[in-house]
């Protein structure tokens, strides 16, 4: 680094930072004596390491074995017709790897061979058309990252502060980025008729999952994806080819998508009428329910992540998405929602995609209540779960996206609580 006048020197930062910090974070360990970790030649110094062909295809260290998707055994009857929870406590940046990423199956995860693999597209076509999986690879690909929501994400929390863990409160969402075809190109290339107004789209597994997707979104920016995060697809996830449907509930997102038909009116699906649907106070219901509102979590500190480190230097981290756009800012309190201050976005917020916020305090080691409030760019501002429920009653479990609170104690530990 170059001292030219008026540059801050490296000197200057690291003065600025004493003063400014208030307690340092590293050094502790200097301070107590010769540490072994240094002066001792350790074991992985004395021998040779693995060799490249000891891992062909690599998993997370032993170390990290406690971060893996996690169900909860009274959710659901069974574990095949079930769901289980992205670790997002124990994750960073944005991006959800496959192998950790949330499942939600109806009817379990299927075995679907790409040579196997077919994709119809019929109705109110002008040519009913049939492609093969080699087929799909010919259309110009485009490449997207997109969050994908659980409807049922956070449905548990609804009438009050449930689970312990932002995995199990929230974990009903991955973020990917997907390689595919636009559905539009699938859909010029059979021809759609002046009548085709929707389409109906199913999977190849025992359950169909059936959904009506207007036609509108099916040529705006629906995905016939067959890669994530630059590798297929994994089995769980609906290998060989899945759809994504942006910002919309992750019901519609088709697995092992077999069938695209054009249509005049929905399909009125058991998915879309008496499940995914938001049951009122007085009985009737939401009808259409699609997008996912603005929402965001603490995933650290938080139930599964306590603080171990005592008072000083605290990172504060979490997650916010908007089914209906971009990021454009998150609030932290740690009062409980009596006071707020913006966090830091790690990026730009990107459009239906997950945005990583961080704040930076000096914890004095106090209680907090713990709560983000996520903005996007339509203006929304994530409401609290009291403001949800004045319009919703209490009646429903999906598209909760109120506010949540975690109560952090002197110990550093966190809680689930409610703050309304
Ligand atoms: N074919 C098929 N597609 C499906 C489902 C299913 O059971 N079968 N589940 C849906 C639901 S409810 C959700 S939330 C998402 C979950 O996607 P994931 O398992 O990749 O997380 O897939 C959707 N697509
Ligand atoms: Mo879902």
């Amino acid at each position: 680094m170059t001292d030219r006048p008026g540059a801050p020197t490296r000197r200057g930062f690291l003065k600025a930072g004493l003063a400014g910090g208030g307690a340092l974070v590293a050094g502790k360990a200097a301070a107590e004596g010769p540490d072994p970790l240094i002066t001792e030649t350790q074991p992985w110094a004395q021998m040779w390491g693995d060799g490249v062909d000891v891992t062909p295809y690599g998993m997370p260290i032993e170390y990290e074995s406690d971060v893996i998707r996690r169900n909860v055994d009274w959710l659901t009857a069974d574990t095949i017709s079930s769901v289980n929870f992205t670790p997002i406590h124990a994750l960073d940046g944005t991006i959800t790897p496959q192998g950790c990423a949330f499942e939600r199956h109806h009817s379990g995860a299927i075995d679907l061979p790409k040579e196997d693999y077919r994709l119809m597209i019929n109705g109110l076509v002008e040519t009913p058309l049939i492609f093969t999986y080699a087929d799909l690879e010919r259309f110009p690909r485009v490449n997207h990252t997109y969050f994908l929501e659980c409807a049922a994400n956070s449905g548990m929390e609804w009438a009050g502060a449930q689970l312990n863990g932002a995995q199990f409160t929230h974990g009903m969402i991955h973020n990917m980025e997907y390689s595919g075809v636009p559905l539009r190109t699938l859909l010029e290339e059979a021809g759609v008729k002046p009548e085709g107004k929707w389409i109906y789209v199913e999977g190849a597994d025992a359950s169909s999952n059936g959904r009506s997707i207007p036609l509108d979104k099916a040529l705006d920016d629906c995905l016939v994806a067959f890669k994530a995060n630059g590798e297929a697809l994994r089995k769980e996830h609906g290998y060989p080819v899945r759809l994504c449907v942006p910002g919309w509930e992750g019901n519609m997102w088709i697995k092992w998508l077999r069938r695209v038909e054009v249509t005049t009116e929905a399909i009125q699906s058991r998915e879309e009428t008496s499940k995914y649907t938001d049951t009122l106070a007085d009985g009737t219901s939401r009808k259409w329910t699609w997008a996912m509102d603005a929402k965001s979590v603490i995933t650290s500190p938080s139930p599964q992540s306590p603080i171990t480190h005592g008072p000083g230097p605290l990172v504060i981290t979490g997650l916010a998405w908007s089914g209906r756009g971009a990021i454009e800012r998150v609030d932290v309190s740690l009062d409980g929602g009596k006071s707020w201050q913006a966090a830091r976005l790690a990026r730009p917020g990107q459009k239906m995609a997950l945005t990583r916020f961080y704040l930076d305090i000096d914890w004095d080691g106090s209680e907090m209540l713990l709560q983000s409030r996520a903005m996007d760019d339509t203006g929304y501002v994530q409401p609290t779960k009291n403001a949800l429920r004045e319009i919703r009653g209490l009646n429903s479990v999906y598209h909760n996206n109120g506010i949540q609170t975690w109560w952090i104690k002197t110990s550093g530990e966190a809680e689930n609580v409610e703050v309304s």
